[in-house]
């Protein structure tokens, strides 16, 4: 007998049958009283009335705002993002508006557990586990193909990387190496690591450092405003001097009043030393400053923070290059350019990135904030489109909160394990 109930009207009296609708009306609204209640009381006492559905889930507490500055194109973009992690208290400096955030050192200790990339990529991995149990022993087919397009796309791998990937995927259904939805997903991951692997980075996922005799390391991190630049410097400053290197910052974001203050807290957090200037002052001069105290005092690597602003955008490019070609002047060598993206920004990144290609020659990016994002698949897009390599991922707020990034570790956990799904 198969469990389907069928309500033949015809064969029910009316006066039963507006009984039962009565009924129905009164548990409903009943229910509903319940859930009202419960909404206000969370405490009180357990109720007896059944619910007529589950209580929908509580409405998420209003986020913090993120420091944005009203006049920037990007950070406009950023304020409908879904970003905002919720343990971030916002300093004011001054009596400007100016603002940045840090994470509340007394409300968040330290995170002792080191963070995954796995348990960073939960959101990212659920769109494919979610196609993994629909395609669950189901032939491949054309609606196959169109479920996995959509996934990918909205993994935000990118249109053309999609494309490829997926004409190599039923290439090979024709030859027969994919027969089934295991496969399929072998294949899927096979096919994305092929993609990462066209791009050449260290093996060691270290950066670069001088080799030539008593020049200082330059490490310069670039990017727009509010995609992780400060943070992810104390997060480098922090693995650096963990290796035993002797980290100097140079707070090269004169831009904003706050900028120095925020850098000099990381700097705190991270052991590292500082070495700011005025604000609205000569960037490159702080750097060049850098340099001269890195050299007396013999630091292995100065890291230097800088602007993100864009509504100038020639501006931006002239000072970067400029920044630049200070930090590369004796006795510097800037060894890599890092830029910063955001991950939640998906496809607007590409933008970014090209941007700051034309202006510094970058030599790998940091991709932030990919917890609490599924927008994962941009570092295939990235890496794809713009042939520069994603050399961290940047996984929360805290310290530690940095991974170096590797492909295929990084596609296991994009895609999942196969038990998984
Ligand atoms: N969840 C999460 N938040 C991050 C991550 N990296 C940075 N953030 C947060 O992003 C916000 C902006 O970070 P900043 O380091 O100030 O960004 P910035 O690029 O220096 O910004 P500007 O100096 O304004 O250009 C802060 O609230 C950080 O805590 C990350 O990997 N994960
Ligand atoms: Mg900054």
């Amino acid at each position: 007998m198969g469990h389907h109930f069928v309500l033949n009207l015809g064969a029910v009296d009316s006066t039963v049958l507006f009984a039962v609708l009565a009924a129905v009306v009164l548990v409903l609204g009943g229910g509903v009283a319940v859930l009202r209640r419960r909404s206000h009381n969370t405490t009180g006492a357990p109720q007896t009335a059944p619910a007529p559905a589950p209580a929908p889930a509580p409405a998420p507490a209003p986020a913090p705002p993120v420091p944005v500055d009203v006049d920037d194109v990007t950070s406009s973009e950023l304020v409908s993002l879904e970003q905002s992690p919720p343990e971030a208290s916002s300093l004011q400096i001054g009596a400007e508006f100016e603002s940045f955030s840090v994470p509340d050192l007394q409300a968040t200790p330290e995170v002792v557990e080191s963070p995954t990339v796995e348990g960073s990529l939960r959101k990212s991995r659920g769109l494919f586990s979610s196609l993994r149990a629909a395609r669950r022993l189901k032939a491949i087919d054309e609606e196959t193909w169109e479920d996995l397009e959509a996934t990918m796309l909205r993994a935000d791998v990118g249109v053309a990387t999609t494309a490829q990937v997926l004409a190599a995927l039923k290439e090979q259904v024709k030859s027969g190496a994919i027969t089934d939805d295991r496969s399929l997903f072998e294949g899927l991951k096979a096919q994305l690591v092929a993609v990462l692997l066209q791009t050449t980075r260290p093996s060691n996922g270290e950066l670069a450092r001088s080799t030539s005799l008593g020049a200082v390391t330059v490490w310069l991190v670039v990017g727009v405003n509010g995609v992780g630049k400060t943070t992810t410097i104390g997060k480098l400053a922090s693995r650096a001097g963990g290796q035993g290197m002797k980290v100097l910052l140079a707070a090269g974001d004169t831009f904003r009043a706050a900028a120095g203050e925020q850098l000099a807290s990381w700097g705190d957090r991270s052991d590292s030393d500082v070495v700011r200037g005025a604000a609205g002052g000569d960037p490159s001069a702080i750097i060049f400053d850098a340099l001269q105290r890195a050299k007396a005092k013999n630091y292995d690597v100065v890291l230097a923070d800088t602007a993100g602003r864009l509504h100038n955008k020639v501006n931006l490019v002239e000072e970067l290059k400029k920044i630049r070609r200070v930090a590369d002047k004796e006795p510097g060598e800037v060894t890599e350019v890092l830029l910063v993206i955001d991950a939640t920004t998906g496809q607007n990144a590409l933008v970014q990135a090209r941007q700051f290609t034309e202006a510094v020659s970058v030599t790998g990016v940091v991709l932030t904030k990919l917890d609490g994002t599924a927008k994962g698949g941009v570092v295939l897009a990235i890496e794809a489109e713009l042939g520069i390599p994603v050399r961290f991922i940047g996984v929360g707020e805290g310290l530690h909160d940095l991974l170096v990034f590797e492909p295929k570790a990084f596609i296991d956990a994009l895609v999942g394990d196969e038990q998984l799904g």
